[in-house]
């Protein structure tokens, strides 16, 4: 049992809820109950948590009884319907659209990209849009050092794989850009690799934003990005890793430098992702722990590695998970043509 949430249970979802709080582990029990999971494997599972058997009986005999139990079985069976319907149009979908592969695409009208992939919900890279960013000759580390060194940066630092609640705020570093450049060339083993992310808000600021001028942002699909918080500099070394999450909108990742390996899952399977808290999944994409997790077997995912100088459209609420095999730079935005709202869809 890992981290001493239970597994296994048919139909089981599992949370972060730890050994050792009684409480929570009800909460748990409470959740799978009326999810549909067996009282009678829920109550194994407390009581291999270590809940004493006649606390676990009462608690399991309560249930039905109870008013707030009962109204938690109706919501449970009001998402499980929306999932079925989910599920069964995917996988209608699934049989005219490859959800496992990425496809490559150049030559892309407003209209196809549009129609083919922004109004449909669909990723794709384009490979024509980024190479002849002067970006991606001038941005190399001795230039971002002499131009930009002496301005302080805010990055992430010693972020754990999973808990991304924890990776925002708690790794958060302010240095001079030269002070991170230095880091991220020598990142000691075994340590999490320091990574400069779209929460700085570099290209935002009045001194980084002469960098927005080494990207040219194709009218095909994209407004100039004028306005803050529309595009966004990332940097990091081999091995910078953002956990898996959705966004709020549509967003563009423009590869400058260095290769990333990404892994995505369709935002309309947001149930089998164990996303129990934010925007994040509980679960370590770097390693996929099904037997831990085994709702993802049932998930689209799509495994492909970004090339410097690709251009990958995200859709929103699909989910990515990112980790730098090098050096990386990127640019990522969402200042797309269509209308992209970031709608309060989620919570
Ligand atoms: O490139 C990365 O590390 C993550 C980018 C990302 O997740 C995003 O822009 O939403």
């Amino acid at each position: 049992m890992r981290d001493g949430a239970p597994h296994g249970a048919p139909g089981h979802q599992r949370t972060m809820l730890s050994v050792g709080k009684g409480n929570e582990w009800l909460q748990w029990g409470a959740f799978n109950c009326a999810s549909g999971v067996e009282k009678k494997v829920v109550g194994r599972e407390l009581a291999e948590a270590g809940l004493a058997p006649e606390d676990i009986g009462a608690f399991l005999d309560g249930l039905d009884g109870d008013p707030v139990f009962r109204a938690a079985v109706q919501l449970a069976r009001r998402a499980r319907l929306a999932n079925d319907l989910n599920d069964a149009l995917l996988d209608i979908e699934s049989s005219s659209f490859d959800f496992t592969r990425i496809a490559r695409l150049a030559d892309l009208s407003a209209e196809d990209f549009h129609h083919h992939f922004y109004a449909l919900n669909r990723p794709v890279i384009l490979t024509d849009i980024v190479g002849d960013w002067p970006a991606r000759t001038r941005w190399s580390l001795d230039f971002l050092r002499d131009r930009f060194g002496d301005f302080e940066v805010t990055y992430q630092k010693g972020r754990s794989a999973r808990n991304h609640r924890d990776s925002f705020v708690d790794h958060t570093v302010t240095a001079p850009f030269r002070v991170f450049l230095d880091e991220m060339a020598d990142v000691p083993e075994g340590e999490g690799a320091p990574y400069l992310i779209a929460h700085d808000r570099l290209l935002d600021r009045p001194e980084f934003r002469p960098l927005l001028e080494d990207v040219h942002f194709d009218a095909r699909y994209l407004n100039d990005a004028d306005g803050k918080g529309e595009a966004f500099f990332w940097i990091g070394p081999a091995g910078a890793r953002t956990p898996m999450h959705r966004d709020l909108g549509n967003v563009f990742m423009a590869q400058i430098t260095g290769r990333k390996r990404i892994k995505m899952v369709p935002s309309r399977q947001l149930h089998l992702v164990y996303n129990d808290h934010g925007y994040h999944s509980e679960v370590d994409f770097t390693d996929i722990a099904f037997e831990d997790y085994p709702l993802l077997k049932n998930a689209f995912i799509m495994d492909f590695i970004l090339e410097p100088g690709e251009f990958l459209f995200i859709p929103v609420g699909w989910w990515h998970h990112v980790e730098a095999l090098d050096m990386v730079i990127t640019v990522t935005g969402n200042n797309f043509r269509a209308p992209n709202t970031l709608r309060p869809i989620f919570e």
